[in-house]
């Protein structure tokens, strides 16, 4: 059976906005949180780093049954044995990613419409990363940001679960999880705070996502 995964509290890494801290540092104390899915996300490093950065969160996520989760690469995701690959609309192909990597590897796909969301699902994706929610400065080339309204659109079309990304924050996670997503995929309100295990138990107190885990 595939493995059952718990979206509430989605963490996507960024080392360029994490302070200094290192990827292990900032996912651990997230982790304590209440983080209970991570997604490596690295634009700018080696293959070689990239799979040392991944091996690394897989020995700190495995003994707690956290998935990792790999963005974009599945030579990567296959090299460690992770749980997943995240895909964009410009990335591999959803049905030449399945073949490849069969049917218990979990995939994601980043859905910037109703039609995408649709495309995605019918293609045999596992989750979807609605995106952007709103308008963040963490990624700049994004969508126009789809707001409550669109996420409520694309909850309306698909059965899928939903991980809402882009700009999420203390501020408006409740009503991100109100508009009908499962989860919470967070940036730079994790990585960046202060203390990343205050950030994440804060999001999961103010979303509310006690009652969403399945743990
Ligand atoms: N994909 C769509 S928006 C985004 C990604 C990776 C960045 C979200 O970052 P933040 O800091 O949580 O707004
Ligand atoms: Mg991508």
């Amino acid at each position: 059976m595939k493995m059952q995964i718990d979206y509430s509290l989605y963490l996507v890494t960024d080392r360029g906005l994490s302070c200094g801290r290192s990827l292990v540092e900032v996912v651990a104390a997230a982790i304590e949180g209440g983080v209970s899915c991570v997604q490596l996300r690295e634009k700018n490093c080696s293959t070689r780093t990239f799979i040392e950065e991944a091996m690394a969160l897989q020995n700190l996520l495995r003994p707690k049954s956290i998935p990792l989760i790999i963005n974009d690469r599945i030579d990567v995701a296959m090299a460690v044995g992770a749980d997943g690959v995240h895909l964009g609309q410009d990335d591999m192909p959803l049905g030449d990613a399945r073949r490849i990597l069969g049917e218990q590897v979990i995939i994601g796909i980043s859905v910037e419409s109703v039609a995408d969301a649709r495309r995605a699902a019918a293609g045999g994706a596992d989750y979807l990363g609605v995106s952007p929610v709103f308008a963040t400065p963490t990624k700049t080339d994004t969508a126009e940001p789809l707001g409550l309204e669109g996420l409520r659109a694309i909850r309306k079309t698909v059965d899928l679960p939903l991980v809402a990304i882009g700009g999420v924050n203390v501020q408006n996670c409740a009503s991100v999880i109100a508009a009908g997503a499962d989860g919470l995929a967070v940036v730079s309100a994790i990585v960046s705070a202060p203390s990343p295990q205050k950030a994440a138990e804060e999001l999961c107190n103010v979303a509310g996502l006690q009652s969403k885990r399945i743990r």
